[in-house]
């Protein structure tokens, strides 16, 4: 008998592997894809289509989540403000600016400067960013590293700032582009503000990056809105995180879906996208998940985390942290076992300049 899911998804990788437009129909085909032997061709393209942009090359990235303190509520997330069972903590340019020489010299690509939106910035009239801006300015001049700014809808001219000191990228994600969900999740906040912030950013001159987060009631046809919106924004790095249950926030009894979601999404996102850069964060399932996140065609590793910094991590706040399993050290054997390496810094600023 004739399989006629295997001859539609046949038609339709034939059609990704030409890069060639996916219809909202095939794409929505493919994020409901479940038997392994499926899957495991999706993920063959994957791979295939990450080869042709970036050869074995992956990046990797520093994360330095420098203040957990926030004033938002995001329903998500440990960091919210009316968690109150945290000890938070707020790092002083000096320890920000030792984790960061500590991941330079371990040899990553970028760093990830990643705060809750801190009231000590946000609310604060009269220095407000000033202080942080000066740390960006001396990261780059001491280290010319790119970096990476992840502290939320920051003010336009505190953007504008932050790009003269010498920061390349802005990250701020919308979690998912469906609005009534949006607010269920970041409660209280602006969609138009977050979406319209990230596209001044691009106007500005930053990378940006996209980010989703499934596993919390987004359906398929939510997938391929988010989808849709990446490929208008034109980010040049889009992501998906699944959501890791906080205990003491409200979606602490939500019951976590399959991974086989979020990589399924990440290789589907390598087919639309085949030349953005697509992270695997160690974030969410440590080293242990690595393997399956690069299987499905990911291209940067993001979150690696010096042991003994004191930081925190964002969906597994203490994970693979203190046994140095979030280091280069670490990693480079896994890349070895699918036949990857790391790039250099100068395939990094070559990929950046294109
Ligand atoms: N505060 C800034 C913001 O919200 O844009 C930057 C830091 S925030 C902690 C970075 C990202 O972490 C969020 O956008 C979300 O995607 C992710 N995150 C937070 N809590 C998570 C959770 N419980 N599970 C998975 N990802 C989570
Ligand atoms: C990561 N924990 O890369 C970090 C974080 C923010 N730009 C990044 C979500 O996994
Ligand atoms: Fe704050 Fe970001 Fe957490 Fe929302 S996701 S509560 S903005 S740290």
């Amino acid at each position: 008998m004739i399989n006629t899911t295997s001859l539609m998804l046949d038609v339709i990788l034939e059609k990704a592997e030409q890069e060639n437009p996916l219809s909202r129909e095939e794409l929505k085909f493919l994020l409901t894809l479940s038997e392994e032997s499926d899957l495991s061709k999706v993920f063959t393209l994957a791979r295939q289509l990450r080869r042709r942009y970036f050869e074995d090359k992956l990046f990797i990235y520093g994360f330095v989540y420098f203040s957990t303190y926030c004033r938002n509520d995001c329903a998500f997330c440990l960091y919210r403000r009316s968690n109150h069972a945290l000890d938070r903590y707020r790092k002083t340019d000096l320890e920000i600016m030792e984790t960061v020489s500590s991941l330079v010299k371990s040899g990553v690509h970028l760093v990830d400067l990643t705060m809750g939106e801190d009231p000590q910035y946000f609310d604060n009239r009269e220095s407000g960013f000033a202080h942080l801006i000066s740390t960006v300015e001396q990261i780059k001049d001491r280290t010319g590293i790119p970096i990476m700014i992840s502290a939320g809808v920051v003010p336009e001219q505190a953007l504008r700032e932050f790009k003269a000191a010498g920061a390349d990228w802005y990250a701020v994600y919308q979690e998912t582009h469906n609005p009534d969900l949006y607010h269920k999740l970041r409660l209280g906040q602006s969609y138009t503000e977050r979406m319209e912030r990230k596209k001044l950013a691009h106007k500005l001159g930053f990378l940006i990056e996209e980010g989703l987060l499934t596993g919390v009631g987004d359906t398929e046809e939510d997938l391929v809105n988010s989808l849709e919106r990446m490929r208008d924004l034109g980010a040049e790095q889009v992501r998906v995180m699944s959501f890791v249950p906080q205990k003491g926030t409200p979606m602490q009894d939500v019951t976590s879906v399959s991974r086989h979601r979020e990589l399924l999404i990440i290789a589907v996102m390598r087919l639309i996208f085949p030349d953005r850069l697509i992270p695997a964060s160690l974030d969410v399932d440590g080293l242990n998940g690595l393997a399956n996140r690069l299987n499905a065609g990911a291209n940067v590793i993001t979150s690696v985390i010096p042991p003994h910094s004191g930081l925190a991590g964002v969906s597994n706040h203490s994970l693979d942290i203190e046994d140095g399993n979030r280091t280069i050290s670490k990693i480079i054997p896994v890349l070895a076992e699918q036949g990857l390496a790391l790039a250099t810094r100068d395939d990094f600023a070559e990929w950046i300049r294109q």
